[in-house]
């Protein structure tokens, strides 16, 4: 069995990393060679019924520690990405991938599901829940009763695969309460975090901001949010029942940052902002990295350390 092998819901992947939702997998193009990569599955950039532009640019700004972006859900609609998970999945029957819907209204959503529902995709969705840069939708992930008849309606009928993608808390009274509802439900994993979001980004040297749409507040994600990332992923993995799994997203940029990743209890890690600056190479990197690290310390599977981060109270 490989290393980096990880399992979820049953399925299991050849390797735990993989992008984040909307870092290079809008086109098919992109989403060919996340197929060809090392990555062990790919996700598609967060679908809405129909194509859309997006906010106006410039809407993504390389930072120091990272990066901060206003995309405005960019897309090519959900048949694009739906058509192009199906085609993969008869060819490589077996292999399991992620498609990431995010309606900006409910009634979107469920339709949506619907629609897949009823369609032949047998892989994971990734209902996003916490999209920060709609101008005038707040981010559902941060309105504990809507995520509770958000999910109400899904579970309603939709019986394959399904996790949240969860915009990051900082309270733990946060953590407990986003916990006891999404315990409620069959959900297959939950994804932590998105960007930090409605961050404000300026210039001095111009004396303005370095994003257009909103003003100029956008999310951020890479270096940076690594510590609000793992502080998501171990929190929610204390919290959650066992069979959801967590996907741990935020602030991985080499080896060391997945290990700390799934110390904290990620089954899968999803890499955003860093693989938008490196592209498909880094994921055999980041594979070589890791395998190190466990070579190292004697672990033969991630489950060997998975979730075992130890405090001074241990
Ligand atoms: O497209 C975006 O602006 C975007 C989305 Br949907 C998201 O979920 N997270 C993000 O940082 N940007």
């Amino acid at each position: 069995m490989n290393m980096l092998a990880t399992t979820i819901g049953g399925r299991t992947f050849n390797n735990c990393m993989m992008n984040a939702a909307g870092i290079r997998c809008q086109s098919k193009q992109d989403l060919d060679a996340l197929v060809q990569s090392d990555a062990g599955a790919y996700v598609t950039k967060s679908a809405t019924p129909q194509k859309r532009a997006g906010n106006p640019s410039p809407r993504m700004h390389t930072l120091p520690h990272g990066s901060i972006n206003s995309m405005g859900l960019p897309n090519n609609g959900l048949d694009y990405y739906l058509n192009y998970v199906i085609a993969d999945q008869q060819k490589r029957p077996g292999t399991t991938n992620f498609l990431s819907v995010a309606g900006t209204s409910l009634a979107d959503n469920l339709a949506m599901l619907h629609q897949i529902q009823a369609s032949e995709y047998t892989g994971f969705v990734e209902l996003n829940l916490s999209c920060p840069n709609v101008p005038g939708k707040p981010q559902v992930g941060y309105d504990f009763d809507r995520v509770h008849t958000v999910l109400d309606q899904v579970f309603d009928f939709y019986t394959k695969p399904l996790g949240v993608k969860l915009p990051p808390y900082f309270d733990l009274v946060h953590f407990d309460q986003i916990a006891a509802i999404l315990n409620q439900y069959p959900l297959t994993f939950v994804n932590s975090i998105n960007s930090i979001g409605n961050a404000l980004v300026v210039d001095p040297q111009s004396e303005q901001v370095v994003i257009r749409p909103k003003g100029g507040y956008g999310g951020i994600g890479g270096a940076s949010v690594k510590p609000t990332a793992l502080a998501n992923v171990r929190g929610l993995a204390l919290r959650l029942k066992p069979e959801i799994a967590i996907v741990g997203t935020g602030g991985i940029l080499n080896g060391v940052d997945v290990f700390e990743h799934i110390l904290c209890g990620a089954s899968m890690v999803q890499i955003g902002t860093q693989f938008g600056y490196e592209g498909i190479p880094l994921f055999d990197r980041l594979a070589t990295e890791l395998t190190d690290i466990m070579k190292k310390k004697g672990y033969t599977s991630i489950d060997d350390f998975r979730g075992k981060l130890k405090t001074f109270d241990d």
